[in-house]
């Protein structure tokens, strides 16, 4: 079943959405594989970021991400790297719809609350980087009731 790496960002822990973001994700059936909060060191961030770092905003962006804990987390489900984006909205806040989580919780795209894989293979690479441990091996009762 197909994973994805999804990243409260430090702003996202510090005004309390922790829950409503995991409350998302839990009930629109995605199960939950792997979940920690943690301080990151500005080489990880950069490692994270690695395919920004030609951007203007790079430097910005690991101050951010360093700036305080974040909770990262591997959920699993169909099609969830491209649902999960959906879930998450745009990049900038002010594109993003109303009803996703950006859409509804932030303003600027320099403090957009959450990160999400943008592909099967970054999700693989984000989730090997972030949980060398693996994901946690469970199925959840509720499978039967989600998928069909
Ligand atoms: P996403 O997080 O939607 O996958 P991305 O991978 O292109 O977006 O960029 C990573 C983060 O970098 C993004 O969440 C916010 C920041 N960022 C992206 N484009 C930016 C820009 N033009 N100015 C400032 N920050 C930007
Ligand atoms: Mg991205």
């Amino acid at each position: 079943m197909e994973q994805t790496f999804i990243m409260i960002k430090p702003d996202g822990v510090q005004r309390n959405l922790v829950g409503e973001i995991i409350g998302r994700f839990e009930k629109k059936g995605f199960s939950l594989k792997g979940l920690k909060l943690l301080s990151v060191e500005r080489g990880f961030a950069e490692k994270h970021y690695e395919d920004l770092s030609s951007k203007p905003f790079f430097n910005g962006l690991v101050e951010y991400i360093i700036s305080g804990p974040v909770v990262a987390m591997i959920w699993e489900g169909k099609n969830v790297v491209t649902t999960g984006r959906k879930i998450i909205g745009a990049t900038n806040p002010s594109d993003s719809a109303p009803g996703t989580i950006r859409g509804d919780f932030a303003v600027d795209i320099g403090r957009n609350v959450i990160h999400g894989s943008d592909s099967v293979g970054s999700a693989r690479k984000e989730i090997a980087l972030w949980f060398p441990e693996g994901p946690v091996a469970w199925s959840s009762s509720l499978n039967h009731w989600i998928y069909e």
